[in-house]
């Protein structure tokens, strides 16, 4: 079964509701406001089984001038539209800016209506037909089928089925494997169900029990019921009008333009950087313009940026910034409408390129870089986000910020420059920056084995530049170099020593092993070896590192002999208690290193402190 989704469009009174009830016998004024006045102020729905196969949802919009709004609310998930312009009147503003509206968010394909056929004589009609084809003249709807109906006498509503079977049948499917989002249109409660949202579903699936996320809010929510086009469900999928029965909210905290969307994946942004249209029709588009933003069902205020120009003349495009008020789910892609301020009209529209909000320096061209965005393929930009970070991105990263699912941006890596870190999730940096980054961390290394050859290594930590521990450890990761520990060096570097060097390194090694536990002050071993401070203290640093020497305290240093004969003296009095002035006997050695010594012992767990006395453990 397919389900495609019907806008209507049109003048106010142009019998776009009387069409809608003569089609689907459903009428779309919901409201007592509407039945009352006889025009419709919010959007109104209905469905059809037109064909066994398809089924199309219905998306009754207003065509008063004052309801714009909540037409542009219902517009937005549409697959075609049922133009409509009553035979009797021809076109008037609305048509047009419905039209405008239409093209500016790129509604694909639609069926064009000549309603009130019974109120002309067939002359008109054609004159009518004639001005309808000069309107949508080298638009989407040039060569639409123009079907002359009325609601009245029901002429032509057969042939105007057929029509929106042929064009809904020929519409591709929406995007079924996209991420679950859910523009919502309606906030209700319904009693003994609680909180229910509808909207058009126009990307992914929703089943019940699922989790979903409100944007901007950020709450989560479970998905109690599902329905499409009025029926329970336990599935709904993009292209169907859906209603969801929500726990843990209440239709207060809820509101249209809200939009529902996978759960922790997607960031709301407060402003955009996009492709701008100005129609023919508006004033000049200045920099720092004020106007209203819509998008899905939400309608924020906003503030246009230029980036280079002062104004945007009619009829013209550029890339621009828009700052939005309040923060709303934006994803590259997404279609959208300006209005001015006062006059309220329709003045724009386009396409989001960018929602990353990227600080632009005096270099950089924004303009060349979102052309660039906008023209390129998925490769070409997953590429340029990961190029533009910091230290490259995750593939959640890069989900959140393209829309793309998982599949397609694994499909858009293999084809772009990147280099993939296995992470628990796959993290993305651009080839030539791991390149470069790679050399640079060698010829760090390099340099420091130059000024300090007796050293075996930088620390990982001075190489780290704010790096993620991963990120480090992949850039470490080179056939030239080796991590011992906390130290890198080139695999190439051997610690050699001078001839008076080795000599000093013996004379220390030696002063330590001949003390046996009554070891001598460091500085006095050190001023003695034969060379000056510096290199004398790395000698010594060498045999620390080597364990032939062991650091007790900070100038308590014992040669490795004595200690192992410390402990197979202790060990031949296991469970022995024995006190500080007894060991100072059994050793020899004096309170201010029998001290320090003990403290040692019981940190190896040779010996363990109880009270004042020590036991061999
Ligand atoms: N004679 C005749 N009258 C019609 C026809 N279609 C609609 N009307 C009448 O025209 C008036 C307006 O019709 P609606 O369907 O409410 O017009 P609309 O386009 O939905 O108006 P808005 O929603 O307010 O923009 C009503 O009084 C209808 O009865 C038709 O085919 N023939
Ligand atoms: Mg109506």
């Amino acid at each position: 079964m397919k389900h495609r989704i019907v806008g209507t469009a049109g003048h106010i009174d142009h019998g776009k509701t009387a069409l809608v009830k003569a089609l689907t016998g459903i009428d779309a004024d919901r409201l007592e406001e509407e039945k009352r006045r006889g025009i419709t102020i919010d959007l109104g729905f209905a469905h059809l089984q037109i064909t066994p196969h398809l089924r199309l949802g219905f998306v009754d919009v207003p065509g008063h001038e004052r309801f714009v709004k909540n037409m542009l609310a219902g517009v937005g998930g549409i697959d075609l539209v049922l133009f409509v312009v009553a035979a009797d009147e021809s076109i008037k503003p609305q048509t047009r800016e419905h039209f405008d509206i239409c093209r500016l968010l790129a509604i694909p394909r639609g069926v064009i209506a000549l309603t009130k056929s019974d109120l002309t004589e067939p002359d008109l009609l054609d004159l009518v037909r004639l001005e309808v084809e000069e309107l949508v003249a080298g638009s989407f709807l040039e060569g639409a089928p123009i079907v002359p109906v009325s609601a009245t006498t029901g002429a032509g509503l057969d042939e105007l089925r057929a029509a929106l079977a042929a064009v809904a049948a020929a519409a591709p499917e929406r995007n079924v494997r996209g991420h679950f989002r859910l523009p919502i249109d309606r906030v209700f409660s319904v009693k003994g169900f609680g909180t229910v949202v509808t909207g058009t579903l126009v990307s992914g699936s929703v089943a019940r029990e699922q989790e979903v996320e409100l944007y901007p809010a950020g709450q989560s929510l479970r998905v109690r019921g599902v329905q499409v086009h009025g029926d329970a469900a336990d599935r709904a999928q993009a292209g169907q009008r859906t209603a969801l029965n929500l726990a843990d909210i209440e239709p207060a905290d809820l509101a249209r333009g809200d939009v529902l969307s996978e759960p922790r994946l997607f960031h709301a942004v407060d402003q955009v950087d996009c492709r701008l249209h100005l129609l023919p029709s508006a004033k000049p588009l200045k920099h720092r313009a004020p106007v209203h933003f819509h998008a899905g069902t939400a309608e924020i205020e906003a503030e246009v940026r230029l980036f280079r120009s002062t104004t945007v003349a009619p009829g013209s495009s550029t890339c621009a910034r828009l700052l939005l008020r309040r923060p709303a789910l934006l994803l590259p892609g997404d279609r959208f409408i300006i209005r001015m301020f006062s006059p309220v009209v329709t003045i724009g529209g386009g396409r989001v390129l960018d929602t990353g909000g990227r600080k632009y320096g005096r270099r950089d061209d924004p303009i060349a870089r979102l052309e660039a965005l906008e023209s390129g393929d998925a490769a070409y930009r997953v590429a340029t986000l990961v190029r533009e970070s910091a230290c490259g991105l995750s593939l959640t990263d890069l989900v959140a910020a393209t829309g793309l699912t998982t599949p397609e941006i694994a499909a858009a890596v293999a084809k772009a420059p990147l280099v993939e870190i296995a992470q628990t999730q796959p993290w993305y940096v651009d080839r030539q920056w791991f390149q470069s980054a790679q050399q640079g961390m060698v010829q760090t290394v390099r340099q420091f084995h130059a000024s300090k050859p007796l050293l075996p290594g930088i620390a990982k930590t001075d190489l780290a530049a704010g790096l993620p521990p991963f990120l480090l450890d992949a850039l470490l990761n080179s056939p030239s170099l080796a991590c011992e520990g906390d130290t890198v060096r080139l695999r190439s570097h051997r610690v050699v020593l001078k001839q008076d060097e080795e000599q000093a390194r013996a004379a220390i090694e030696r002063a330590f092993e001949q003390a046996g536990l009554a070891v001598p002050a460091v500085a006095e071993v050190l001023a003695k070896s034969g060379v000056e401070p510096a290199r004398a203290r790395t000698l010594m640093q060498i045999l620390l590192r080597e364990k032939r020497l062991v650091r007790i305290g900070d100038d308590l240093v014992f040669h490795h002999a004595a200690l192992a004969q410390l402990r197979l003296m202790l060990a031949g009095r296991k469970s022995a208690r024995f006190s500080v002035p007894e060991f100072k006997d059994w050793t020899g050695i004096s309170r201010k290193y029998a001290i320090p010594l003990l403290e040692y012992l019981d940190r190896e767990h040779v010996t363990r402190r109880e009270g004042d006395e020590r036991v061999v453990i």
